[in-house]
C-alpha cells in the first residue's frame, strides 16, 4: 500500500476532521495524504539577480536514480499496453503538431504535454464511459483516450471546415455532450472545476453517481474559483476527480513561488476531501489514484484530489523556448521520461512486450498519425459564409435533453441530499 506521509497541523487550524484515534483534548491534530511515490525530488528553484540580470537556479540533488515503475493494483497486461499507445499517439501527434506550425499550417499557437502524457493518458483511462471529464491544455492525450482522433485536435489548430468547431476556433474549445461526454475546455484558470462540480450534481439530480475528471496546473490552482468549486463539490459530497498538474512551472513563475506549502495535494485538507500525492510520469500510479477516486465518486462518497509530480518538459506553448528554466532541470526530467519509463517497464521489468513488438507497436503508431495528418491538411477551409453559422439557434441546437433522467425533487425539501431527492428516471 502507499505510504503515508503524517502531516501535523495545529488544533485550532480550519482543517477536515482529524482521522479517528486522535485524542479529543490533544493540541495537536493528525492528518495523512497517501503518498504513492517511489521517489521525492528535494529540488528548488530560486530567483538569482545579479546587476540588471534576473535568471533562476536549481539547487537540490540532481544525481539521483530513476526510480522502477510501480506495479499497478488494477491493471492487466493489455491494458497496460493500451496506455502505452496512448501515451504514444498523444507524442507523436503533438510532433506532427510542431511540425505543421513549422510550416505555416496552424492559425494561432500550440500547447504541448510534453513530459505529461501519463498524467494525461492514465487518468483518462480510469474513467467509465458514462463518466465526464474536462481537459485543459496539456490533456490533448485524454482526449484519445476518449475517443476523439488525432485528426480532429490537428484540423483545430488549422481552423479546418471538418475540425470540431468547424474553423471556428484556433484551438481546443470544443466539447462533446452525446458520444464521449466531454465539457468544452474554458480558458480561464480554475473554472471548469464548479462546471465539473455542476455536472457531478447534474447527474445526481437525475439519480446517477458519476465520476467528473478535470485537471488544473499548480499555477491556475491558485485562482478564487478552484477553491470555490472544490469546497462546493466536497461540501456536497460530488464525484469530481481533480488532478492537480504539479509540473512546476506556470509560464515563467517556478512553483517555488507560487505556492508555500510543501505539496498541493496538502490543500485537499483544507477542503476535508482525499489528497494523493503521485508520481506524474509513472502511468500505473496516475492510474491507481485516479481509479480510486473514480470508484469513490461512483459510491456516492465525494470529491477527491491527486497530485501529480513532474515536469512541463517545453515552454508554456509553441512561441515560448522556456530559456529562463535552468537547464539541470530538463536533463533531470528528461530521464524520468513517462513513455521511456514504461516502455522500459512493459519490455524490460514486466516482459509484456518483446522489443520488436514494441517496433511494431510504435511503427503502427507512426502510421496511424500519418494518416491523420494527410487527412487532417486535406480537409478544406471554412467557407466564409459558414463564419455566421453556429452563432444563433440552428434548428433544434438548443434541445439538450437529461442525459441520464427527469429529476424530480420533493415539494418542500430544503437544501438538496442525495437521500432528500426522489428521482424518477424515465
Ligand atoms: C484566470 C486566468 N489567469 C491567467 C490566465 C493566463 N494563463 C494561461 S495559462 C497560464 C499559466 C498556467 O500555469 P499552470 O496552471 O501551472 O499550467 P501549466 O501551463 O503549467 O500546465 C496563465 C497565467 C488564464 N488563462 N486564466
Ligand atoms: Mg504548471
Amino acid at each position: 500500500m502507499a505510504k503515508k506521509t503524517k502531516l501535523k497541523v495545529k488544533a485550532s487550524s480550519n482543517g477536515s476532521r482529524p482521522k479517528a484515534g486522535a485524542s479529543p483534548n490533544s493540541s495537536t491534530r493528525t492528518y495523512s495524504i497517501s503518498d504513492y511515490r517511489l521517489e521525492k525530488q528535494n529540488l528548488s528553484v530560486r530567483q538569482v539577480r545579479k546587476g540588471d540580470d534576473v535568471h533562476y537556479e536549481v539547487s537540490g540533488d540532481l544525481n539521483t536514480p530513476v526510480p522502477p515503475i510501480r506495479d499497478s493494483k488494477y491493471l492487466n497486461k493489455q491494458q497496460c499496453i493500451e496506455i502505452h499507445r496512448y501515451m504514444l499517439l498523444n507524442r507523436k501527434m503533438e510532433t506532427a503538431l510542431e511540425n505543421l506550425y513549422k510550416q505555416g499550417k496552424v492559425v494561432g499557437g500550440v500547447y504541448f504535454g510534453l513530459g505529461q502524457e501519463a498524467c494525461s493518458c492514465a487518468s483518462s483511462y480510469a474513467l467509465d464511459k458514462d463518466d465526464w471529464f474536462a481537459p485543459m491544455i496539456r490533456n490533448q492525450g485524454a482526449l484519445l483516450v476518449r475517443g476523439f482522433r488525432a485528426r480532429d485536435t490537428m484540423m483545430q489548430y488549422m481552423a479546418k471546415a471538418d475540425s470540431p468547431t468547424k474553423g471556428r476556433d484556433g484551438t481546443s474549445h470544443f466539447g462533446d455532450i452525446y458520444e464521449r461526454n466531454m465539457v468544452s475546455p474554458i480558458s480561464m484558470l480554475g473554472d471548469l472545476i464548479p462546471v465539473l462540480s455542476g455536472v457531478a450534481l447534474g447527474a445526481r439530480l437525475q439519480g446517477r453517481n458519476v465520476a467528473t475528471l478535470t485537471w488544473i496546473g499548480d499555477g491556475g490552482q491558485s485562482t478564487g474559483v478552484t477553491y470555490e468549486g472544490i469546497n462546493f463539490a466536497a461540501v456536497q459530497n460530488l464525484g469530481l476527480v481533480l488532478v492537480v498538474e504539479s509540473n512546476l512551472w506556470a509560464y515563467s513563475t517556478p512553483s517555488d513561488m507560487q505556492y508555500k506549502v510543501k505539496d498541493l495535494a496538502e490543500r485537499a485538507i483544507g477542503y476535508g476531501i482525499p489528497g494523493v500525492i503521485v508520481d506524474g510520469t509513472d502511468a500505473c500510479q496516475v492510474y491507481d489514484a485516479t481509479r480510486n477516486a473514480v470508484e469513490r465518486a461512483h459510491r456516492g462518497e465525494g470529491a477527491s484530489l491527486i497530485e501529480a509530480k513532474m515536469m512541463r518538459m517545453k515552454g508554456h506553448a509553441i512561441h515560448d523556448g522556456a530559456e529562463y528554466v535552468p537547464k539541470p532541470m530538463f536533463e533531470y526530467w528528461k530521464k524520468r521520461d513517462p513513455i521511456a519509463r514504461f516502455e522500459n517497464y512493459l519490455v524490460n521489468a514486466k516482459k509484456w512486450l518483446t522489443p520488436a513488438e514494441n517496433k511494431e507497436l510504435i511503427a503502427d503508431v507512426e502510421r496511424e498519425i500519418e494518416i491523420e495528418r494527410e487527412a487532417a491538411v486535406s480537409s478544406p477551409m471554412p467557407k466564409p459564409e459558414s463564419a455566421l453559422g453556429g452563432v444563433y439557434c440552428e434548428d433544434g441546437c438548443h434541445t439538450i435533453k437529461p442525459k441520464y433522467g427527469v429529476p424530480k425533487i420533493k415539494a418542500g425539501a430544503g437544501r438538496f441530499k442525495e437521500t432528500e431527492a426522489a428521482v424518477h428516471l424515465k
